[in-house]
C-alpha cells in the first residue's frame, strides 16, 4: 500500500456501558501502533485525538428520542460529526483514515466522512450485529445501534438522527455474529444485509466466508469501509472489551482474515478499531492484538 494512513483516535464512550472503552485509543497507541505500521512500509500521520464531551458535562436539556431510549444521543451527534470531519478530509487529502475507538457509536461519524457522495460498502467484523433501534434496545446504549443507524433503520432516518449519507445495504456485511436480540435478529433478516453468523465461519471456514463478505461490499462499490469491534475474537484472544461473548474466531482465524482484506488494495477507503477497554484487558493484549490485525489488513505479511 502506498498511501499515508491518518490515524484518528476517539476517546469515546458515552455508547457503551462501561467507561474504559474511552482509554482504548491510548492503549492502542502504546502498543506500537505507528511502529509496526512503519515496519511494514507505510507512513503514518497522527492527527491525535477528537475531542469527546464528558458524561459529567452534559446538558439535561439535550435532545432524546421521542420514541424508545438513546442514552447521550446529543453527544453522540456532536462526536460523530467531528469523526465525520475527520475522516472525510484524510480520504479527500488522499490517506487511508484510521479511526480507533472508543466505542462502535463511532462508526456512525467514520461511515459518514468516508462515503461523503460515493457508494461504499461495509464489512463489520462483530460478536454482535449492532442493529438495535431505540425501540428494540434492550440497553439505550448507542454502540448497539450503529448500523441500523447507519443505514437509516427505523427512526433513525429523522432527525436529529439522519447524520449518515446513503448507504446501500445490499453492499453491507456483517462477519462474525454470536449475539444478536430477538427484534434485532428480524429487523436484520428484514433488511438486505449480508449477516455470516459464527455458524457460518464455522461450516465454511473463516476465508470463503470473508471472501463472500468482501464480494458484497465491493460488487459496484467505490470503496469499502472495515469496522473491527474487538469482540468479533474470541475473548481467550481480546478480554479487554466490554462485552465479550463465547465463541469468536481464533487469533489465526483473525490474522488470515484481515491479509484477505488486505487484498482489496485500494479499495479499502477507511479502517476503524473500536471496543478496546483497556481496564478489562490483561496486560494491553487485545491493543497489541488490533495493532497486529491492522497491520495485516494494511499488507504485512510474515514472509
Ligand atoms: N445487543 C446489545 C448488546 C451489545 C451490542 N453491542 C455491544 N453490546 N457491544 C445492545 O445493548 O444493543
Ligand atoms: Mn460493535
Ligand atoms: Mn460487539
Amino acid at each position: 500500500m502506498t498511501r499515508t494512513v491518518r490515524i484518528v483516535g476517539v476517546p469515546m464512550d458515552l455508547g457503551a456501558d462501561r467507561r474504559g472503552v474511552d482509554m482504548g485509543p491510548s492503549a492502542i497507541r502504546y502498543a506500537g501502533l505507528a511502529d509496526q505500521l512503519e515496519a511494514t512500509g507505510l507512513t503514518c500521520i497522527d492527527d491525535g485525538d477528537v475531542a469527546v464531551p464528558r458524561p459529567e458535562e452534559r446538558d439535561p436539556d439535550a435532545a432524546q428520542p421521542t420514541d424508545g431510549q438513546a442514552k447521550y444521543l446529543a453527544e453522540t451527534e456532536t462526536v460523530t460529526d467531528r469523526v465525520a470531519d475527520a475522516v472525510s478530509d484524510a480520504v479527500s487529502d488522499g490517506q487511508l483514515p484510521l479511526v480507533l475507538g472508543g466505542d462502535h457509536s463511532i462508526a456512525i461519524g467514520s461511515v459518514a466522512g468516508a462515503a461523503d457522495a460515493d457508494d461504499l460498502g461495509i464489512l463489520w467484523f462483530d460478536a454482535h450485529g449492532d442493529f438495535n433501534t431505540p425501540q428494540t434496545t434492550p440497553s439505550g446504549n448507542v454502540h448497539g445501534m450503529s448500523l441500523a443507524a447507519i443505514l437509516g433503520i427505523g427512526p433513525f432516518e429523522d432527525e436529529p438522527w439522519a447524520v449518515t449519507p446513503e448507504i446501500d445495504p445490499a453492499n453491507v456485511a456483517l462477519v462474525g455474529l454470536r449475539d444478536l436480540d430477538d427484534e434485532e435478529k428480524r429487523l436484520i433478516r428484514e433488511s438486505d444485509v449480508t449477516a455470516y453468523t459464527m455458524s457460518d465461519v464455522d461450516d465454511r471456514g473463516v476465508t470463503d466466508v470473508v471472501d463472500d463478505a468482501l464480494s458484497v461490499a465491493t460488487e459496484g462499490t467505490d470503496g469499502v469501509h472495515v469496522s473491527l469491534d474487538m469482540d468479533w475474537l474470541d475473548p481467550t484472544e481480546a478480554p479487554g472489551v466490554g462485552t465479550p461473548v463465547r465463541g469468536g474466531v481464533s487469533y489465526r482465524e483473525a490474522h488470515v482474515a484481515m491479509e484477505y482484506v488486505a487484498d482489496v488494495g485500494d479499495q479499502l477507503r477507511s479502517f476503524e478499531l473500536v471496543e478496546v477497554n483497556p481496564i478489562l484487558d490483561q496486560h494491553n493484549q487485545t491493543a497489541e492484538l488490533g495493532c497486529e490485525l491492522v497491520a495485516s489488513a494494511f499488507g504485512k505479511r510474515i514472509l
